[in-house]
C-alpha cells in the first residue's frame, strides 16, 4: 500500500544497519571521523589529549546506542523503578570502565594501538569527577555501576556541580584548597538534554484561599530556576543495559525576574538572572557537619524538585491513577540530604494533583527508602525553621502538618513522655528551632537501613532506639559493598588476568561468589609466584607516581603501608603518624645488629581535610613535617620512609591501592559506619591492620582474624575507657612520642601544640593513647607476617578470596529484594 515509496523505518535501515562496528578498522575509522568533525583537529596531526577526546567519543557513540535501547525497553515493560536520589557521587574517570564494561576495551586498544597510541595512556588524560566528599559519594558510585550489571531499572538522580570536591594543593605541608575546574576540557560522557526541563520555585507565600483538605492550598512562589537535564549513561558489565544518571543544571529561567526590575535597571536584571547558575555551581567540601546554609539548602531542593517532576512525568505517561505509584516507583534517600523529596511528594500529590492528604500520605509512605550513613547525633542534619520557612514556605507547612499527624499519633501510642516525645518530634524546639531531617526520613520510609552490621546495632539502640522500639519492622541494614569491575577489572589490570587463569573463568567479574574458589589454591607456590609478581608491577607504577610527585625514590622491598581516606580525628591519621614517629625513634636507637632485622617500610597517608576542619588540616601538616625529617636522616635510609599523596581522589586510589601490602583503618571503634576503603584493599590481596570496626567485624568473619592485624579498644569497650579521663593509663612510648611533637622535634611547636593537647590529659577522646599499645602490637605482628613472605602471599590471596561479600553487587541485590521490591529487567538485544 506504500507503493514505491519506501517506509521511514525501512529507508533508516538501509541508512544504518543496526549498531556501530567493533572491528579494529571500523573502531579507527570512528576515531578519526571524531578526530576530524567533534574535535576539530586535522586528523594527520593530533596529540594524546585530542585522541583521548575522540576515543571518548567513539565510547559515547556506543554507550548511547545501548542507552536508547535500555531506556526503550524499560519504557515498554514498565517495570517498578529504582530511583536513587544523592547529592554526592563520585564517579571518577569513565573510559576504561566504560570500555570494560561495554567488553570492547581489547577491540580499542588494538585499533589505537594501529594509530600509533596507548588506551592507557589516553584514559590517564580524563580528569577525575568529583562529584563528592567521600565514601557515601563513591558508594553511589559503585552502586549505580551494579545496578546496571545487575540490570536493574534504575534513574540517579543529582545536580550537575560546575566545580567538583576540590582540588588539594600542599604548599610547605600544609593544605591549600583550589578550585576544580573539570568541565573546562568539556565532557564527553555527558549529555545535554535541552528539552528535559523543570523549572524549580523558591521563596513566596501561601495563599489561605483553598483550605480544604481535598484541593490543597496555593503557593505563590517568587523566583523560578531552570533545571536543565545532563544525561550521564552508565553501562552495566555483561549487558547490554546502560542506565543514566542524571544530573541537573540550574539556568536562569526565561519568564523570570526580568519584568521585576524597572526598565531602567535592565543590566542588574540581567547580573541578577545569572546567579541562578550559583546554585549548582559548588559542592560543599564538609563531610561530616550540616551548616545550615541557604546554598546548600536551595541545592537540595533544587535537585530534587527537578527529579520529582521528572519522576512524575514520567509515571503520569504510562499510568492514570496515582494509586500505582507505589508499585512502580521506589524513591531512594541517600542519608539525609535529599529528603526534601517527601514533602515535595506530598506538595505535588495534594496541591497539585489534588489528591487529599490522606490519600497521598499513604502514597508516601510506601514509596519512600532510607538508608543513613551516619553514626553520632552531631551528624545529622538539621534545618532551620527560618531559613526553610523563607525558601519553601509550603514544604515547611506540609512538614508541620506532618509532624502534627505524627505526636497526635505518638501520644496514643506511648503516652505523655514528653522527653521521648521532644526525641522523636521531627520540629525541634530550641535556641534554633529546626527540622530533623532524620527524623523525617524515618518516619515516612517504609525502610531504614545501617551500612553494617554493628552500625546498625548503634542505629537501633542508640541513635534512632525511639524509632525502633516503635516500628521494629522498619530497621535493616545493608553492610556497603565496592564494585569489583572498577576495583580489581579497571585499577589493577594484571589481578585481573591472574583471577581468571586460576579460576578458568572471568565469570567472578559479574557474579563475585566465584572468587572464593581461589581459597583451594591459596598454599599452591606456582600462584604465589605469580601473585608477587602482580603485587610488584603494582608497586613499581605506585613507586613511580610517588617520584614523580614528590621526587622521592622508595624501595621495592620495603612493605607499602597505606591509610588513605578522608583526614578526620575519629580516622586517626594522628595514631598512624604517631607510630611511625616511635618506628623511627626505635630505629634510631637501635645497633647495627638489630637494624638488620628491620622490615623496611613505606608509609603513605594520603587524603582531604575539609577546609574548614582545623585539626584535620594539623594532622596534615604533621604528617609532611615528620616526613621532612625522615626522609631526610640518612641514617635511616630505606629502613623507614613516609610520604604524603596529595588531592587523593578516585583516580589517585585506583593507583594507590593495588600497590598497598597493607592498609590501615583505625577508626576509634564505634565511630566508623561502615568503612569501603578497607574493601577496596582487601580485593587487592592488601592485608589490614584495623580495629574492629564497621564493617571490619563483618570482614572478620570472612578472612578470618589469622589472616588481618586487629587491635584496640572494641565497640562496648570505648564508653567506659572514655569516662576514665585523666585516670586513663597511658603507655610510656605514647607520652613519649607526643613530647617529640610539643618539644618542636618536627619544628612548628606551637602550631602542633593543640594537636597534642586533644590528646593527653584526659582530653583523649578518640582514645589513641588507650589504643597506642595494641596498635604497636599489631604492627609488630605485621612486620613478623613480612618476613615470612609464603605466609604473607598466602595471607595476601586469602584476602581477596575471601573479599566477595563485600561485592556491591550483594549490597544492591539486597536492597532489590528486601527494600525496593525491584526485579531486573534485562534488554533483550
Ligand atoms: C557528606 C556530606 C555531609 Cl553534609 C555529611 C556527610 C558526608 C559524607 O561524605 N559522609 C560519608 O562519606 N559517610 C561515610 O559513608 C560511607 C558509606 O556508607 C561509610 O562507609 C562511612 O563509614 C561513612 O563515614
Amino acid at each position: 500500500s506504500f507503493g514505491e515509496k519506501k517506509s521511514k523505518v525501512e529507508r533508516i535501515f538501509e541508512l544504518m544497519d543496526g549498531f556501530l562496528k567493533n572491528d579494529p578498522t571500523s573502531l579507527q575509522n570512528d576515531i578519526l571521523h571524531h578526530v576530524e568533525y567533534t574535535v576539530a583537529r586535522s586528523r594527520f596531526s593530533f596529540d594524546d589529549f585530542e585522541a583521548y577526546q575522540a576515543l571518548a567519543h567513539s565510547v559515547r557513540d556506543r554507550l548511547i546506542e545501548r542507552w536508547h535501547d535500555t531506556q526503550m525497553h524499560f519504557k515498554r515493560k514498565d517495570p517498578k523503578r529504582i530511583y536513587f536520589l544523592s547529592l554526592e557521587f563520585l564517579m571518577g574517570r569513565s573510559l576504561s570502565n566504560s570500555v570494560i564494561n561495554l567488553g570492547i576495551r581489547d577491540q580499542f586498544a588494538d585499533a589505537l594501538s594501529q594509530l600509533g597510541f596507548e588506551l592507557e595512556v589516553l584514559a590517564e588524560q580524563e580528569g577525575d569527577a568529583a562529584l563528592g566528599n567521600g565514601g557515601l559519594a563513591r558508594l553511589s558510585a559503585c552502586q549505580m555501576d551494579s545496578l546496571a550489571t545487575l540490570d536493574y531499572p534504575a534513574v540517579g538522580y543529582d545536580y550537575a556541580n560546575q566545580y567538583g570536591l576540590f582540588r588539594q594543593v600542599i604548599l610547605d605541608g600544609f593544605q591549600h584548597e583550589h578550585l576544580d575546574f573539570w568541565l573546562n576540557f568539556g565532557n564527553p560522557w555527558e549529555i545535554e538534554r535541552v528539552h528535559v526541563t523543570y523549572p524549580v520555585k523558591f521563596y513566596g507565600t501561601v495563599t489561605d484561599e483553598l483550605l480544604n483538605e481535598e484541593n490543597g492550598k496555593v503557593w505563590v512562589p517568587k523566583r523560578t530556576v531552570e533545571a536543565v537535564a545532563y544525561d550521564n549513561p552508565i553501562p552495566g558489565y555483561g549487558t547490554r543495559n546502560t542506565i543514566n544518571l542524571r544530573l541537573w543544571a540550574a539556568k536562569p529561567s526565561d519568564q523570570h525576574n526580568m519584568e521585576s526590575y524597572n526598565t531602567g535597571d535592565y543590566i542588574n536584571a540581567v547580573v541578577e538572572r545569572q546567579r541562578a547558575e550559583n546554585i549548582s555551581s559548588i559542592l560543599y567540601p564538609d563531610d561530616r557537619s550540616y551548616q545550615g546554609k541557604e546554598l546548600r539548602l536551595k541545592q537540595q531542593y533544587f535537585f530534587v524538585s527537578a527529579s520529582v517532576q521528572d519522576i512524575i512525568r514520567r509515571f503520569k505517561d504510562a499510568h492514570s491513577t496515582f494509586d500505582d505509584f507505589p508499585e512502580k516507583v521506589a524513591l531512594h534517600l541517600n542519608d539525609t540530604h535529599p529528603s526534601l523529596a517527601i514533602a515535595e511528594v506530598m506538595r505535588v500529590l495534594v496541591d497539585e494533583e489534588h489528591l487529599g492528604w490522606n490519600r497521598a500520605w499513604n502514597i508516601i509512605c510506601n514509596v519512600f527508602t532510607f538508608t543513613t550513613h551516619t553514626v553520632s547525633p552531631e551528624g545529622l542534619e538539621k534545618i532551620p525553621v527560618d531559613l526553610l520557612g523563607s525558601l519553601l514556605p509550603r514544604h515547611l507547612q506540609i512538614i508541620y502538618d506532618i509532624n502534627f499527624k505524627f505526636v497526635e499519633e505518638l501520644k496514643k501510642r506511648i503516652g505523655l513522655d514528653y522527653n521521648r516525645l521532644a526525641r522523636m518530634s521531627i520540629v525541634e524546639e530550641g535556641a534554633v528551632k529546626s527540622i530533623q531531617m532524620a527524623n523525617l526520613s524515618i518516619l515516612c520510609s517504609h525502610t531504614v537501613n545501617g551500612v553494617s552490621r554493628v552500625h546498625s546495632k548503634l542505629l537501633t539502640t542508640k541513635l534512632f532506639k525511639d524509632f525502633y522500639e516503635l516500628w521494629p519492622e522498619k530497621f535493616q541494614y545493608k553492610t556497603n559493598g565496592v564494585t569489583q569491575r572498577r576495583w580489581i577489572v579497571v585499577s589493577n589490570p594484571s589481578l585481573c588476568a591472574l583471577i581468571s587463569k586460576w579460576l578458568g573463568t572471568e565469570d567472578w567479574i559479574r557474579d563475585i561468589d566465584h572468587l572464593i574458589g581461589l581459597r583451594e589454591h591459596a598454599a599452591n607456590g606456582e600462584l604465589h609466584q605469580e601473585w608477587k609478581m602482580v603485587k610488584k608491577v603494582n608497586k613499581i607504577r605506585l613507586a613511580e607516581y610517588i617520584e614523580a610527585m614528590s621526587g622521592l625514590k622508595v624501595s621495592l622491598d620495603a612493605m607499602f603501608d597505606v591509610q588513605t581516606k578522608r583526614i578526620h580525628e575519629y580516622k586517626r591519621q594522628l595514631l598512624n603518624i604517631l607510630g611511625i614517629i616511635h618506628r623511627y625513634d626505635c630505629i634510631k636507637n637501635m645497633d647495627k645488629n638489630d637494624r638488620i632485622k628491620v622490615v623496611p617500610r613505606v608509609c603513605i597517608i594520603g587524603g582531604k581535610a575539609a577546609p574548614g576542619y582545623e585539626t584535620a588540616k594539623k594532622i596534615i601538616k604533621l604528617c609532611h613535617a615528620v616526613a621532612e625529617k625522615i626522609n631526610n636522616d640518612s641514617d635511616i635510609g630505606d629502613l623507614l620512609k613516609l610520604v604524603f599523596i596529595p588531592d587523593y581522589n578516585v583516580s589517585v586510589a585506583e593507583l594507590v591501592i593495588p600497590g598497598a601490602d597493607i592498609s590501615q583503618h583505625l577508626s576509634t571503634a564505634g565511630h566508623e559506619a561502615s568503612g569501603t576503603g578497607s574493601m577496596k584493599f582487601l580485593m587487592n590481596g592488601c592485608l589490614l591492620l584495623a580495629t574492629v570496626d564497621g564493617s571490619t567485624v563483618e570482614i572478620i568473619e570472612e578472612i578470618g582474624e589469622d589472616n588481618m592485624f586487629l587491635f584496640g579498644a572494641k565497640v562496648h569497650e570505648v564508653s567506659a575507657l572514655r569516662e576514665k579521663g585523666p585516670a586513663l593509663k597511658v603507655p610510656l612510648q605514647f607520652s613519649r612520642v607526643v613530647r617529640m611533637v610539643r618539644d618542636g622535634y618536627f619544628g612548628f611547636k606551637d602550631y602542633f601544640k593543640s594537636l597534642c593537647d586533644n590528646i593527653e590529659g584526659g582530653q583523649d577522646y578518640y582514645l589513641l593513647g588507650a589504643d597506642f599499645t595494641s596498635y604497636l602490637e599489631a604492627q609488630a605482628a605485621a612486620d613478623k607476617a613480612y618476613v615470612d613472605q609464603e605466609r604473607w602471599t598466602e595471607m595476601s590471596i586469602l584476602s581477596t578470596a575471601g573479599s566477595g561479600r563485600f561485592s556491591s553487587d550483594r549490597t544492591v541485590e539486597e536492597y532489590a529484594q528486601k527494600t525496593w521490591g525491584i526485579q531486573p529487567c534485562r534488554c533483550p538485544f
